[in-house]
């Protein structure tokens, strides 16, 4: 069994609906820095402040406020962990590397759950009718789709020179996506 997954796609590829998923049927902890950075939106804490008008636009929090945030949730033990929206950079791998090294453990795994842009788009502005996320606007969703393919595709080579880089076709319906998935994590 794989126990320290990363889950990497583009904004609205479902890595969210999917970590959840996981961690359940696993038992392993769920980490999303999206989730976080929402919920010190929501506190209005410091972090929280900062973290606003950026997340508004559609841009990344730096990597050294993101890094700080996950380094006291990542309670590095034996334990299975399925990683959601982070690392984002280049410079956030290289740090969880470090993280996990320090602790004498090691990333399984990077699961790509591949859809186009059209489809996270499309996906986007439907959950914007639901939720109404400030960030699930066009202007914000091109730009957020921008920011990926410079900031965060990088990281997709970075994983694949490593040999720990496995595609998922994102694109069939939420239950096949999730089976695939786990058939990966089961090893
Ligand atoms: P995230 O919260 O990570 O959000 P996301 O990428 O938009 O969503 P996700 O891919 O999880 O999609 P979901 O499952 O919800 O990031 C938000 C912002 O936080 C970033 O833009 C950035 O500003 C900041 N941030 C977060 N982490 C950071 C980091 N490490 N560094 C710097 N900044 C960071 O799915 C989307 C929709 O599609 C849903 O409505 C869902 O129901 C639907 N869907 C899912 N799977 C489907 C399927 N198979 N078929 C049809 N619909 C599906």
């Amino acid at each position: 069994m794989l126990k320290k997954i990363i889950l990497l796609g583009p904004p609205g590829s479902g890595k969210g609906t999917q970590a959840k998923r996981l961690a359940e049927s696993f038992g392993y902890l769920h980490l999303s820095t999206g989730d976080m950075l929402r919920d010190e939106v929501k506190k209005g804490s410091q972090l929280g402040q900062k973290a606003k008008a950026i997340m508004e636009k559609g841009e990344l929090v730096p990597d050294t406020l993101i890094v700080a945030m996950i380094k006291s949730r990542l309670a590095v033990d034996n334990g299975g962990v399925i990683l959601d929206g982070f690392p984002r950079t280049v410079a956030q791998a290289e740090a969880l590397d470090a993280m996990l090294t320090e602790a004498g453990e090691t990333i399984d795994r990077a699961l790509l759950v591949d859809v186009s842009d059209g489809e996270v788009t499309k996906r986007l502005l439907g959950r914007a009718e639901i939720e109404g996320r400030a960030d699930d606007t066009p202007n914000v969703i091109a730009n957020r789709l921008n920011v990926y393919k410079q900031q965060t595709e990088p990281i997709v080579d970075y994983y694949s020179k490593l040999s720990k880089l496995t595609r998922i076709n994102g694109e069939q319906v939420i239950e096949q996506v999730f089976a695939d998935l786990k058939a990966v994590v089961r090893g």
